[in-house]
């Protein structure tokens, strides 16, 4: 049994829920300037759509970066609790990074994963997550124990909230859907990373 979901749930048997319905919920339960990463793709447009936050950073560009980004956040500043969300395309750009988390296992960091099956940001190519692929069963395969399937909105909550409390790493999976976002993050990348500098308090 996973130790971060009560009754663990199969991708399969996962709702498939609203992205940015499940970003908000995320950002609603943060009261500790906790650094939240967003991976390119519809994830960090989301990110942006829920209200901006010096603590957040905006990948644009590059793909699987999300995880590896909180990693060194969440090492740099053990006192601070680090999310990376990031979508099923790129996490399986950078599948390395989850044997690298479990190697390192940083206790503050939460790995969601935001699983539509496809390249949606992109014109909504199937990618192999959409064919069965399973994020979570290889994020344990890789040394994160604590991973597990969201299976609905109260679940996912519940999962964040022991990412809040509890001793990490963890792995969120979430089956989403393929909705517009319904904002789009400036993108000016060098006062994105100004901001979060700053935001993390590395920066005056
Ligand atoms: C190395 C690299 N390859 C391809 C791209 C083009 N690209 C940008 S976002 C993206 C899809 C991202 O998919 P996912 O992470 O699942 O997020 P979603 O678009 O589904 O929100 C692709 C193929 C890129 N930016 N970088």
């Amino acid at each position: 049994m996973s130790a971060i979901q009560n009754q663990p749930v199969s991708r399969d048997q996962a709702k498939v829920m609203r992205r940015a319905d499940l970003t908000r919920r995320l950002v609603a339960r943060l009261k500790h300037e906790e650094a939240v990463i967003g991976g390119i793709g519809f994830s960090n447009f989301d990110l942006f759509g829920a209200g901006h936050r010096a603590q957040n950073f905006y990948m644009l560009g590059s793909m699987g970066l999300a995880v590896p980004i909180a990693l060194g956040v969440a090492l740099a500043q053990k006192q601070r609790r680090v999310f990376a969300l990031e979508g099923d395309g790129s996490l399986l750009m950078q599948l390395g990074a989850l044997g690298t988390v479990a190697t390192q296992r940083p206790t503050n960091l939460c790995i969601v994963v935001l699983d539509n099956g496809a390249y949606q940001i992109t014109g909504g190519q199937m990618a192999a997550s959409g064919a069965g692929t399973d994020l979570i069963a290889i994020a344990r395969a890789s040394g994160l124990a604590q991973s597990a399937w969201a299976a609905d909105e109260t679940a996912f909550e519940e999962m964040v909230d022991r990412a809040l409390t509890e001793d990490g790493p963890f792995v969120i999976g979430c089956r989403i859907d393929n909705a517009r976002p319904e904002k789009q993050t400036p993108r000016d990348p060098s006062r994105i990373r100004d901001d979060f500098m700053r935001g993390l308090g590395v920066k005056k």
